[in-house]
């Protein structure tokens, strides 16, 4: 059974979601980001860039147990083990690790910066607000125009660029976006939302989803000092 360090944000959801999707058996071990759990030295030892998600998968490629962090390559991994959302043929398998990388190096990062920056930041810097909330705007474009011309984000298949993208924009609000401004995102998006499967893997935890309210000590843990700390 597969170990996953998790807690319940975009990050976390891109692989739960692909684990109800696989229908593997998973077990959740909880790393409470708020209250610093990233930092223990055997969370560190899987996941070294003290980020959640990571797995440990008891069976790995050569059947000893392996980990993985970074929730791309986890999404990767988890997709060769399986055989499923990540398509064979050439152009296909690379239109969709592109669209996974543009998740990975683009949507999560910049939309990620969004929020931080109209909600979180302890002043309203109107120069990062604005850059962040048109930067979002911007890619949200990328996402509608790709999604007018093929029914996912790699083309006819449903894949793990898909999964990897929707936990982001499901926080549009926050990320001062409207999804009636993007007609083709809007449509991929209602249909994701209504897979049960996504919606399980949305669910795990969902009692605990996001940080909650930001109180000092969660500021100084994922902002602040405690997360500086020279370690
Ligand atoms: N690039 C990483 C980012 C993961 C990430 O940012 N995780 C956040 C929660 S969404 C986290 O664990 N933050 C704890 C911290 O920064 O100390 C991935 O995609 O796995």
């Amino acid at each position: 059974m597969i170990d996953l360090h998790y807690w319940p944000t975009p990050n976390g959801h891109k692989v739960t979601i692909f684990l109800e999707e696989a229908g593997l058996d998973y077990r959740v071990i909880p790393v409470d980001i708020g209250k610093g759990q990233q930092f223990e030295p055997d969370f560190l030892k899987i996941s070294p860039n003290n980020k959640m998600p990571a797995i440990v998968d008891p069976d790995g490629p050569d059947g000893q147990p392996i980990a993985v962090f970074e929730s791309g390559a986890i999404l990767l991994y988890l997709a060769e083990k399986t055989g499923q959302f990540l398509p064979e043929a050439p152009r296909d398998r690379i239109a969709t690790i592109e669209w996974l990388m543009f998740q990975m190096g683009g949507v999560g990062p910049m939309l990620g910066q969004a929020p931080h920056f109209r909600q979180y930041a302890p002043e309203k810097i109107e120069y990062a607000i604005n850059r962040y909330t048109n930067e979002a705007a911007r890619l949200y474009g990328v996402v509608d125009r790709r999604l007018g011309e093929t029914a996912y984000l790699a083309g006819d298949a449903y894949t793990i660029a898909d999964m990897a993208t929707f936990p982001w924009l499901r926080y549009h609000d926050r990320q001062g976006q409207n999804l009636d401004d993007f007609p083709n995102l809007k449509r991929w998006y209602e249909e994701l939302k209504a897979r049960p499967t996504v919606r399980r893997g949305i669910d795990v935890m969902r009692d605990n989803a996001g940080v909650g309210t930001l109180d000092k000590e969660k500021f100084s843990v994922l902002f602040g000092d405690k997360q500086f700390a020279k370690r």
